[in-house]
């Protein structure tokens, strides 16, 4: 072993060891997750949206959100510690097995022990993430005791809200275009007529599709649900805070899939029922054909001019 070699296995070693460092920061940077509060915003209570350049998941506006914040941060630090353990274990055998003090490597292939204990651990620490993982998913399946329910409609490319058990009254939710922006108005994510919900109800979402498949998406509520023609899907909700909570589409459906945006509004109750009052007669004439009534009208005749 010539004193050039060495050197370079010290380089070797030291590029390993800052390499596994680096692994080691990626998953903790992600811990620190920014809040999505923008006071320009209008409307009363929190606003929850995507901020520019933010890493790790949206604050939670509610208890779905919250379970899938609790179960991604049990995921995030079993995957340190592997990441930990794994990069320990690389530098040490990088180290201890150099050529200069290892001219004759062990021949040993197989040991049982060794093979039992790296099939088993694995297998352990996969239950321990799927059994939570699988809790998860049965909560988030459907309500269970549902204070209102409301109708998802995907539409190239709107959203249509349905109130089935408040007055059966149901409306078009368009974004609004960058021209017609109002001051505080979220580029992009604003809409004329949010799907208005009481802050603290549980809400059940019946998503159904007009057209193509899209996905109902409001990262804030922990809900994403496809919305597919001729059949009709539950998921559920519970927005803890009162504010406004974005989403967008998130199941490309043609040409203005990026330009669907979701907006939920959850107010006091008082306020909720006022609004239900004036929605009722503001949205009576109908628009369209219904919610639950897929059919295959076509995307031109559905929007009004200039959108
Ligand atoms: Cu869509």
């Amino acid at each position: 072993m010539t004193r050039d070699s060495g050197r370079g296995m010290r380089r070797i070693f030291a590029t390993a060891l800052a390499l596994a460092g680096g692994l080691l920061m990626a998953p903790m940077a992600l811990l620190g997750t920014a809040l999505a509060q923008d006071p320009a915003a209008a409307g009363n209570g929190q606003t929850f949206a995507p901020i520019p350049w933010g890493t790790g998941l949206q604050p939670a506006g509610g208890v779905v959100k919250e379970r899938i914040h609790d179960f991604n941060d049990l995921v995030l630090w079993i995957i340190v510690v592997i990441t930990i353990f794994v990069g320990l274990l690389l530098a040490y055998v990088v180290w201890r097995y150099r050529a200069s003090v290892s001219q004759n490597p062990s021949r040993t292939s197989h040991h049982t022990y060794l093979e039992i204990a790296w099939t088993v651990l694995p297998v352990l620490i996969l239950l321990v993430i799927a059994i939570p993982s699988f809790r998860l998913i049965y909560y988030e399946d459907r309500a269970r005791d549902a204070d209102i329910t409301v109708g998802v409609q995907g539409r190239q490319w709107y959203w249509h809200y349905a109130y089935p058990d408040n007055g059966n009254f149901e409306f078009d939710s368009y974004p609004v275009a960058e021209a017609d922006l109002k001051p505080g108005q979220l580029r992009n994510l604003a809409v004329d007529n949010p799907l208005v919900v009481p802050v603290g109800a549980t809400v059940r979402v019946l998503t159904t599709g007009h057209d193509v498949i899209h996905s109902f998406f409001v990262p804030s509520l922990g809900v994403q649900k496809y919305t597919i023609p001729g059949r009709a899907q539950e998921t559920w909700f519970r927005a803890d805070h009162e504010g406004t909570f974005y989403g967008q589409c998130n199941q490309i459906c043609g040409t203005n899939h990026w330009f669907m945006p979701i907006a939920v509004q959850a107010v006091p109750r008082a306020q909720f029922d006022a609004w239900v009052a004036q929605a009722r007669t503001r949205f009576a004439e109908g628009q369209g054909p219904g919610w639950a009534g897929p059919t295959n009208t076509t995307v031109a005749e559905n929007r009004p001019a200039g959108r």
